[in-house]
């Protein structure tokens, strides 16, 4: 890792949620030479750092990654169209066409020797039959296989997973993969459309507080259930698996599940607010229950993500609350001078 901090190592997706904490966390780490990359416009960026090499660049594209990889001894490559359920149901062919990304990211690695690859897998490449009830079943590595990931994003990511391994077995490339398990926290999408449910019932606690209307509508029956990582073991878990010797895709998720009635429970308890809940049925909701089974890397790496769900919410909807006071505030600012 030492030798690394004063080499070029690469970022991408760097606009976003996980990957702006990844390059704020390397810089931390005292890395001196980081380069950031995201489709985005630089003004979009979730997080910016002027001491980082910042480009604006679609590595949908084969020779912007090849621009990307130039020079590079490490990459982390966590660019992909996506987002909660709300948008990867709606957006099936979009989130599969990020299979352009991590090829062209695969073979500019290769091309310029790069010495250690990550990439950002996900659950739900999980198989969708192990998933059916709200006991939550906690998935261990091997049920991805028979394949039935969700559909759209699913596929790829277990695609792309693949070419990793077939990329490390028949070219020697050193990959490292991490299956995340709904990653959340500040800086996270919270509006517009690509929110996950943590972000989601926040935004809507704080908007039924502010406006006075105590509801709150919840899609599907809030049975659901899920375990929630806080960001800040999503990058330890990063820095653990790079830097390790697993070579196969391994959960980096909490075990702490949940349904999402209960993650309302927890937001309302934050805001000191009790709402009256309606339900959408017809939204979409995705696998019926799911949790990480952590006996792998607490296996080979002695330690799990462990961040108590209503310490990383309660980060998360004060983060929130701070972005929606100064958006509100914003509004009734240019609606002021709109008026005079
Ligand atoms: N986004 C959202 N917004 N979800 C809600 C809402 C809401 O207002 N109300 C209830 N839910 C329910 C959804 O219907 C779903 O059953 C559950 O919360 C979690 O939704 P999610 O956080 O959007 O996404 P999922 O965990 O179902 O799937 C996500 O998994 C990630 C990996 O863990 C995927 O969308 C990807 O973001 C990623 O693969």
């Amino acid at each position: 890792m030492e030798q690394a901090k004063n080499k070029l190592v690469v970022v991408t997706g760097a606009g976003g949620f996980i990957g702006g904490h990844l390059v704020a966390h390397l810089r931390a780490q005292g890395y001196k030479k980081l380069r950031a990359i995201d489709a985005k416009p630089l003004g979009e960026w979730e997080q910016q750092f002027v001491d980082v090499e910042n480009l604006s660049l679609d590595l949908n594209l084969k020779e912007n990654c090849e621009t990307a990889a130039d020079g590079a001894y490490e990459i982390y490559n966590l660019a992909a169209n996506m987002g909660g359920m709300g948008f990867i149901e709606h957006n099936k062919a979009l989130c599969m066409l990020s299979i352009l990304i991590n090829t062209h990211m695969l073979q500019a690695a290769l091309h310029h020797g790069v010495q250690r690859y990550f990439y950002s897998s996900s659950a739900c490449v999980y198989n969708a039959d192990r998933q059916k009830t709200f006991e939550a079943p906690s998935l261990k590595e091997e049920d991805a296989y028979p394949a039935m990931a969700e559909d759209g994003y699913g596929w790829e990511k277990l695609f792309s997973e693949r070419m990793c391994r077939h990329f490390r077995e028949d070219f020697g490339l050193t990959t490292r993969l991490a299956r995340f398990h709904n990653v959340y926290g500040p800086h996270g999408t919270w509006e517009g459309g690509r929110e996950k449910a943590p972000a989601a019932i926040c935004r809507k606690v704080i908007e039924a507080k502010a406006s006075g209307r105590h509801e709150i509508e919840i899609w599907g029956t809030g049975e659901q259930t899920r375990s929630f990582m806080y960001i800040d073991d999503c990058l330890k878990g990063i820095d653990k698996i790079m830097r390790s010797e697993i070579v196969d895709a391994i959960n980096l998720g909490s075990s702490e599940a949940v349904s999402i009635n209960q993650l309302v429970d927890i937001a309302e308890e934050i805001a000191g607010i009790k709402l009256k809940r309606s339900y959408k049925l017809d939204a979409p909701k995705g696998v019926n229950g799911r949790n990480s089974d952590n006996t792998l890397i607490q296996n080979l790496l002695g330690w799990e993500p462990n961040t108590p769900l209503r310490v990383g919410l309660e980060k998360t909807y004060r983060w929130i609350y701070d972005e929606y006071s100064q958006k509100q505030q914003g509004r009734a600012v240019s609606a002021f001078s709109g008026a005079r």
